[in-house]
């Protein structure tokens, strides 16, 4: 017996600044959401997770990430387009308390999304809710 059911799923794709699922959270609800599939940077191919700067140049640009900290190509989270309430998915999330469509992304610097290939899958589960 899962405690999980299907929300939806979206296709996220590496070449768009903003992807809208259609999925609206609602804040009291508890959502599992995973991702699976690679997307592509020019040439460097990245699972959900991301990853780190694989050459010396790259690192000259991480600050203009539009999340800076967080690795290229990871799978970003955000409610309405908005880039203030982002949050790191990766391969797997739990959240609560999300209000809103969820609009997601891979971490890339925004004048450079021309070059990004291919798309990930995201799957949103909700949790039942307990007794
Ligand atoms: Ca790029």
């Amino acid at each position: 017996m899962s405690s999980l059911h299907d929300v939806g799923t979206a296709v996220i794709s590496a070449r768009s600044q903003w992807n809208r699922t259609g999925i609206r959270l609602t804040a009291r609800e508890k959502y599992l959401l995973t991702a699976k599939g690679c997307w592509v940077d020019f040439f460097l191919i990245h699972r959900p997770p991301g990853d780190p700067s694989q050459f010396t140049y790259m690192r000259w640009f991480e600050r203009y990430r539009r999340m800076p900290t967080t690795n290229w190509f990871a799978l970003i989270g955000t409610v309405n387009c908005d880039l203030s309430t982002a949050f790191v998915i990766g391969e797997s999330k739990e959240i609560t308390g999300i209000e809103g469509e969820l609009t997601c992304f891979a971490n890339d610097v925004p004048c450079m999304y021309w070059n990004n290939w291919g798309h990930v899958e995201l799957l949103v589960e909700q949790y039942a809710h307990p007794g």
